[in-house]
């Protein structure tokens, strides 16, 4: 199966995206998708996330902070790799073969969350219109001003610039920034080039919330050798279609 018919089994079309939505990745890069998840699925989610939170002590103080690979501990995230809207949104920012980094999660403690504005990704600034990655966050609570919503410039990722040459100090408010305010369920995809970074969460709840990342399959800038991000085990392995499975990479198990 080619990469191509494998995203045509999972339901992307040309025209899975509108073109006003198109135009919004290319010109802002970024794209929300208001109620992409349904509200009952998203209780799931958040629960699954938060008993691995548990499960890990991820968030607790001298604990890593971080739950990652996420595709490989439930089902109950598939939808951050088969939602075929969310994947024609990737698939039109990195137009070439892709492969998922991961599914992962930050618990935003409150009085935690700040990041400086940041791009994800090691390499040089890219060409206009050659990007090689792709995150999204799906919101399983409302994003508001007060829980430290994402923040991001709109139109950076065509700077050709990274946020450290340009500002003094990253971590201070970009005149041109918005937050990405919005309701749970939301899944906003955003193009990796862009600036972008969590804000402190000023609320007395965590910010539950995932991300699915993405990159080129012939990036020559992420190095993959020392980076087990989005790499499938054998159990989810065995659990996908050979569709979902060209989404990732694996790496069995030595017996
Ligand atoms: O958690 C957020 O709001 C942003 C996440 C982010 O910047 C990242 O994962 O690179």
């Amino acid at each position: 199966m080619t990469f191509q018919e494998a995203l045509y089994a999972l339901g992307v079309r040309e025209n899975t995206l509108s073109e006003k939505e198109k135009m919004k990745l290319d010109r802002d890069g970024f794209l929300p998708l208001p109620n992409l998840v349904p509200l009952v699925q998203v209780a799931r989610m958040r629960s699954a996330m938060e008993r691995m939170f548990i499960e890990e002590r991820t968030g607790e103080e001298g604990m890593h902070g971080e739950c990652t690979n996420m595709q490989n501990k439930t089902t109950e995230f598939d939808i951050c790799f088969t939602h075929p809207r969310f994947l024609a949104a990737v698939a039109y920012v990195l137009k070439g073969e892709f492969r998922s980094l991961g599914i992962h999660s930050r618990p935003n403690r409150p009085g935690r969350g700040h990041q400086p504005l940041h791009v994800d990704y090691g390499g040089p600034p890219p060409r206009l219109g050659e990007y090689y990655v792709c995150n999204s966050i799906w919101l399983l609570t409302d994003f508001t001003q007060e829980n430290g919503a994402t923040r991001v410039v709109p139109g950076t990722h065509r700077s050709g610039k990274h946020p450290q040459e340009v500002m003094k100090d990253p971590l201070e408010a970009h005149p041109e920034e918005i937050e990405l305010i919005g309701t749970a369920g939301t899944v906003v995809v955003f193009n990796s080039h862009l600036w972008h970074g969590a804000t402190l969460n000023r609320s007395q709840h965590d910010r539950p919330n995932l991300t699915s990342f993405w990159c080129l399959r012939n990036d020559p800038h992420t190095d993959r050798s020392s980076s087990d991000w989005g790499v499938l085990n054998d159990k989810t392995y065995a659990a996908l279609n050979e569709a979902q499975r060209r989404l990732f990479d694996y790496k069995p198990t030595a017996r």
